[in-house]
């Protein structure tokens, strides 16, 4: 695989695809400029940042290459709610053009449309492999039949039907129980389980949370809000780095 995004199994990987699934709504005068966000990811020594392919063409070049680079492929719009389908708007052609490392793709596990997205997904896995790309799972259970998107059995049940479909890495929220994710985590096999961060928390509860997690047996992050929101984004990211990394 090129350009590996985990370093001894591990990885912390900054997302920005936000202002595609929220809208500028989550953004403020500094954030919304995206070229603060590959600042961050530079200096923060990220080990990846997950944009849509239009942020990677218009800032992906020179020094910004400097962080490996996620290309998300499919994306909606929060107007798009009760039974979610998010179809691919980029191919792993350009993604790969544009310099990717690995690509992504969001599944609404238990939307009326999920067939839709399995297929998508697993010819996306098929292509990014032949490109020697790595593939990230954004599995999300949503829609009408998904009663709690965050009950164990239906985490558990992402990650296994991420796998499945060749997913190298699948991205999910976490539920607040240690043990539960390590169940979870076993259910996905050898994709690896990052965990998303989520609505912007107080800082100790959210170190807090990526020790749980990392202890559970997860191999990082993707996390953008409580990041990229943070007025001390760089010193966030180090102790980040120091928990998942293993550092002293
Ligand atoms: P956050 O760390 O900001 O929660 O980002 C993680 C993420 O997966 C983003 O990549 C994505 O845009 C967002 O969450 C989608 O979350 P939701 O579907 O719950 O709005």
């Amino acid at each position: 695989m090129k350009n590996e995004l985990f370093k001894n199994g591990r990885s912390l990987i900054l997302a920005y695809d936000q202002g595609f699934e929220h809208g500028p709504v989550d953004f403020n005068e500094l954030n919304v400029d995206p070229q603060y966000i590959f600042d961050i990811a530079i200096e923060g020594k990220y080990d990846a940042l997950a944009v849509q392919s239009g942020i990677a063409k218009h800032y992906y070049h020179g020094e910004n290459t400097r962080v490996p680079l996620i290309i998300k492929l499919n994306g909606k719009t929060r107007f798009d709610d009760k039974d979610p389908l998010s179809l691919k708007h980029c191919s792993v052609r350009y993604a790969a053009s544009l310099g990717a490392s690995a690509v992504g793709y969001t599944i609404y596990l238990g939307s009326l449309h999920e067939q839709t997205m399995f297929k998508e997904f697993a010819s996306i896995c098929e292509d990014a492999h032949n490109f020697g790309l790595s593939v990230i799972c954004w599995m999300y259970p949503r829609g009408e039949s998904i009663k709690d998107e965050f009950a164990t059995d239906t985490l558990a049940y992402a990650a296994r039907v991420a796998m499945e479909l060749g997913a190298d890495v699948v991205k999910l929220k976490y539920n607040g129980d240690v043990e539960a994710t390590k169940w979870i985590v076993k259910s996905a096999g050898k994709a690896k389980v990052v965990i998303a961060g989520g609505n912007k928390v107080d800082e100790s509860e959210f170190l807090n949370m990526t020790k749980d997690v990392i202890s559970a047996g997860a191999r990082g992050l993707a996390v953008g809000r409580n990041v990229w929101k943070s007025d001390r984004p760089l010193a966030l990211s180090r102790e980040l780095r120091r928990i998942i990394h293993n550092l002293k």
